[in-house]
C-alpha cells in the first residue's frame, strides 16, 4: 500500500530543473565549509502539522481529507505511521519531531493513554529501523487537553501539575527508547492571562522544580538527548513566561539549570516577541544556549503565529550566517510549519518541505559566499577596531575605573561622531551575494 502513489523519490536536480518535485538546491551530499548539507541542517518533519494538521481554523471546518485517515483509533493512528515514513523517505528528510498526543489517541485514563502510546511506538521503531529515520526531538503536549486550562507545571492545580509530570515521565521514556536526539519543553499555557489572579513568583518555582525533576529522571534512565527549552511570547497565553531567548536564560541562570538546558529557537516565535530570527539565534548563541531550531515564518500582514513554511531567501541566509558563525547546529531544523488551509492536497505537503529545504540551501550557500569573501567580518572588525589597542584594549583587559577614564577623557577632549554605520551599503553587499 502506497499513500503517495504518484510520486517518486524526490532528488536534486540543480537550479535549472523545472520539476517542481525536485530539489534545486538542496544536496545532501555536497559539501560547504567543509560538512555535507545534510549534516548542516538535520531537517526535521513536524508530526503534528504534517499528519495531523487539518486546515481548519476559528472560522471553518477541517479542509485537509487524507485519504489515509480515519477514526481516531490506534489501528489508524499506527497506519498514519506508516504514511509518516513513506513521506519522510521520498521526501529524504533524515528526522522527525513528535509530541505524545499526536502519535496515539487519548484513552479513558492515563493507563490506557500510555498503552495506546507503546502500540505506536512500537511502529515507530519498527519504521526508524527500517529507513534509518531518526527521532531528533520528542516532546509532551501539555496544552491542549482542557485540563490544563490554567497551565500545566504553572497551573494553580497541583494535581494538574502531578498529571503533567506523568506525561513528562512517559515521553522522556519514550523518546529514549526511539533513541531521541533531544527533548523540548515548550510551555504553550505556561503563563498568565491575568495578573489579579496569578501568584507569578510561585508558577515560576513550580516550573523550576517541574524542569529540575525532568533533569532528575532523564539522568536515572540513561537519557542522554540535549533538553530544550523553546521561547515564545504568546499565543495562547497573553503572556509566556519563556518570552524570548534573552528571558529564557535569565530563568534558566535563575533557577540552576544551565547545565541541562539549550534553546530551540522558533522563527515565527522571535516575530512574536519582536525579534528578528537572527536576533534571536544571536543572542542564544553568543550566551551558549544555540540548540536547535524550529523553521518556519509568520505572516506579518496576519500577525499571529501562522507557521508557514520558509520560503524567504533573506531569512534563512541570515539564519546561516549566524549558525556558520558559532560552528553549526548541534541539534537540527524542524519545520515546526503547515500548508496553508487553501493547500489541502497531499502533494502540497512536499511542495512545502521541498520549498523550505531549499531555501535553507541557498541561504546556507549564500552564507558560505559572504564568509569566504570576508568583506562584512572585516567591516564589523574594522568598525570596532578602537577596542583593539590604545584606551579600548585597556578597557577590555580591566584596567580602567570611572576616574581613571574621566581623566584620559578631559585630556583628549570632546569626541565626534567618526564612523558611518554604513547600513545601506551593506544591504547592497548583501543583495551582491543573493
Ligand atoms: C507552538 C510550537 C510547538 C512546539 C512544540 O507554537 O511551536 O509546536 O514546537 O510543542
Ligand atoms: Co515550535
Amino acid at each position: 500500500m502506497t499513500a503517495f502513489p504518484e510520486i517518486e523519490k524526490i532528488r536534486y536536480e540543480g537550479p535549472d530543473s523545472r520539476n517542481p518535485l525536485a530539489f534545486r538546491y538542496y544536496n545532501p551530499d555536497e559539501v560547504v565549509e567543509g560538512k555535507p548539507m545534510r549534516e548542516h541542517f538535520r531537517f526535521s518533519v513536524a508530526y503534528w502539522h504534517t499528519f495531523r494538521g487539518t486546515g481548519s481554523d476559528p472560522f471553518g471546518a477541517p479542509t485537509m481529507i487524507r485519504p489515509w485517515e480515519g477514526a481516531d483509533t490506534v489501528e489508524n493512528a499506527i497506519n498514519r505511521v506508516r504514511v509518516a515514513f513513506e513521506f519522510m523517505e521520498k521526501l529524504g528528510v533524515e528526522y522527525y519531531c513528535f509530541h505524545d498526543r499526536d502519535v496515539a489517541p487519548e484513552g479513558k485514563t492515563l493507563a490506557e493513554t500510555n498503552r495506546n502510546l507503546d502500540a505506536v511506538v512500537k511502529v515507530l521503531k519498527e519504521e526508524q529501523e527500517r529507513t534509518g529515520i531518526k527521532l531528533l526531538w520528542g516532546t509532551a503536549n501539555l496544552f491542549s487537553n482542557p485540563r490544563y486550562v490554567h497551565g500545566a507545571a504553572t497551573s494553580c492545580n497541583a494535581d494538574v501539575f502531578a498529571y503533567a509530570a506523568a506525561q513528562v515521565k512517559k515521553m522522556l521514556e519514550v523518546t529514549h527508547e526511539l533513541g531521541g536526539q533531544g527533548y523540548v519543553f515548550w510551555g504553550g499555557r505556561e503563563g498568565y492571562q491575568n495578573l489579579y489572579n496569578t501568584d507569578m513568583k510561585r508558577e515560576l518555582d513550580h516550573l523550576a522544580a517541574f524542569l529540575h525533576m525532568a533533569v532528575d529522571y532523564k539522568k536515572k534512565i540513561g537519557f542522554e538527548g540535549q533538553f530544550y527549552i523553546e521561547p515564545k511570547p504568546k499565543e495562547p497565553t497573553k503572556h509566556q513566561y519563556d518570552s524570548d531567548a534573552a528571558a529564557c536564560i535569565n530563568f534558566l541562570r535563575a533557577y540552576d539549570l544551565t547545565d541541562d538546558f539549550k534553546l530551540n529557537i522558533e522563527t515565527n516565535h522571535a516575530t512574536l516577541a519582536g525579534h528578528e530570527m537572527m536576533h534571536e539565534i544571536e543572542y542564544a548563541a553568543h550566551q551558549g544556549f544555540l540548540g536547535s531550531i524550529d523553521a518556519n515564518t509568520g505572516d506579518l500582514l496576519l500577525g499571529w503565529d501562522t507557521d508557514q513554511f520558509p520560503t524567504n531567501i533573506y531569512l534563512t541566509t541570515q539564519c546561516m550566517l549566524v549558525i556558520l558563525k558559532y560552528g553549526g547546529l548541534a541539534g537540527g531544523i524542524n519545520f515546526d510549519a503547515k500548508v496553508r488551509r487553501e493547500s489541502f492536497e497531499p502533494v502540497d505537503l512536499f511542495h512545502a518541505h521541498i520549498g523550505g529545504m531549499d531555501a535553507f540551501a541557498r541561504g546556507l550557500k549564500i552564507a558560505a559566499a559572504i564568509r569566504a569573501d570576508g568583506v562584512l567580518d572585516q567591516f564589523v572588525k574594522e568598525r570596532y577596531s578602537s577596542w583593539d589597542t590604545g584606551i579600548g584594549a585597556e578597557i577590555e583587559a580591566g584596567k580602567h575605573t570611572l576616574e581613571s577614564l574621566a581623566q584620559y577623557i578631559m585630556e583628549k577632549g570632546d569626541i565626534e561622531p567618526n564612523r558611518s554605520g554604513r547600513q545601506e551599503y551593506l544591504e547592497n553587499l548583501i543583495n551582491m551575494y543573493l
